[in-house]
């Protein structure tokens, strides 16, 4: 897969995508990742990326020159493009499967109030949000996408990190783990745990993520029962 990220903040992407799984993937040239400043599109002495809002109020606007010459220079027809921005989609795991499926990403990462509209009219395919909160800019929630999609393709994770991924797709949350000493500072691990009884177990495990997920994260339950 590639993935392009324009952004107003390169520096943001160094530590994060290159370690780990995703540096793994990338050397293994599963994945190509380029990060590109938006201020290499801009043509003025002060590299302007930003302007005052029409119609007056707060903050700034990303302006369309900049990000439009970019993501013509950068993209192709099959690249899907997205906008990360707190009123996209909310994203999960079944969207990461979702964008698994593309052979080109581009992230334009927003900043300040917001970017120009004509933007997303002519050049956004989509548009992501990580979650409700308000963040400066896009950087950290094209990450968090990167990284969930990154770890789902092929041949990128060990078969015990994929087995991992497996129960999540069940949509529980996960049922508690142990491991050795089987008593420490006097809190035992579960009897069953040690009993060898493999179908009592997987059983224990099934009943603990259940309530766990019930008392946690009761919409995942509804969500899951939509699907059945
Ligand atoms: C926050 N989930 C995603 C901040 C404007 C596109 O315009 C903007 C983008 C941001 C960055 O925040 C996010 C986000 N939650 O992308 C302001």
């Amino acid at each position: 897969m590639k993935i392009d990220v324009l952004t107003l903040f390169p520096e943001m992407f160094r530590g994060p995508l290159d370690v780990s799984m995703v540096q793994r993937a990338r050397e293994s040239g599963q994945l190509e990742l380029r990060v590109t400043d938006l201020r290499n599109y801009t043509h003025d002495r002060h590299k302007t990326v930003d302007d005052r809002p029409f119609g007056g109020g707060p903050g700034m606007v990303l302006k369309p020159e900049p990000i439009f010459e970019a993501v013509e220079d950068l993209a192709d027809e099959k690249t899907h493009v997205i906008l990360m921005a707190p009123a996209g989609r909310l994203f999960d795991q079944a969207l990461a499967r979702e964008l698994l499926q593309k052979e080109r990403l581009l992230f334009i990462c927003g900043s300040y109030e917001g970017v120009d509209e004509r933007v997303r009219e002519a050049l956004v395919d989509d548009e992501i949000s990580i979650g409700d909160y308000v963040l400066t800019n896009g950087g950290l929630p094209a990450m968090v996408v990167i990284e969930a999609v990154t770890r789902l393709l092929p041949g990128v994770l060990g078969d015990e990190e994929s087995a991992v991924d497996e129960s999540f797709s069940h949509g529980l949350l996960e049922y508690p783990h142990y491991t050795r000493p089987a008593e420490f500072r006097g809190m035992k691990v579960p009897e069953i745990l040690l009993s060898g009884h493999h179908a009592e177990i997987e059983k224990w495990r099934a009943e603990q993520a259940r309530k766990r997920t019930a008392e946690r994260r009761p919409d995942l339950l509804d969500k899951r029962a939509e699907k059945l």
